[in-house]
């Protein structure tokens, strides 16, 4: 529904890259709601927790360790089916599988460097939120355009 939210984040490498404010400005253009948004340092401890249903992957550690070497601009955005369709705006895992005019496509060609996390389902929406938000950062606010993308 129209409050849906999803956790949304600019990964180490898309904040070195200056992808921050064009991410930013997709999600805003598509009509999604900014509920939260800050820049951390993530520790190793909430990262393993972020990616634990892939600790078994062998590239897990590493994983864990890119993700840490820099700053992260962490989002939560609100709108009608935001997670499938921030799924579709970011594209594939892959950078060099994802289509033009996806954020992925469009930034990056290696699976290691693909600059945004976005969760898959309300399960893991749910989860990522509490991980890496406190509900007092969540902000409740109307929008004033919202009856022009919402009939
Ligand atoms: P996604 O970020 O599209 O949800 P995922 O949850 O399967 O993908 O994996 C999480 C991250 O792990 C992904 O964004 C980049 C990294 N990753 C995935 N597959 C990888 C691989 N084969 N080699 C290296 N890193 C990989
Ligand atoms: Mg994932």
């Amino acid at each position: 529904g129209v409050n849906e939210r999803t956790f949304i984040a600019v990964k180490p490498d898309g904040v070195q890259r200056r992808l921050v404010g064009e991410i930013v400005r997709r999600f805003e253009k598509k009509g999604f709601k900014l509920v939260a948004l800050k820049l951390v340092m993530a520790s190793e401890e909430l990262l393993k927790e972020h990616y634990w249903h892939l600790r078994n992957r062998p590239f897990y550690n590493r994983l864990v360790r890119d993700m840490s070497s820099g700053p992260i601009v962490a989002m939560v955005w609100q709108g009608l089916d935001v997670i499938k369709t921030g799924r579709k705006m970011m594209g594939e895992t892959s950078p060099s599988d994802s289509m033009p005019a996806t954020i992925r496509g469009d930034n990056g060609v290696e699976v290691r460097r693909n600059a945004i996390h976005g969760s898959d389902s309300v399960e893991s929406a749910h989860r990522e939120i509490s991980l890496w938000f406190q509900e007092t950062e969540l902000s409740s606010w109307d929008v004033c355009s919202t009856n022009w993308i919402y009939s």
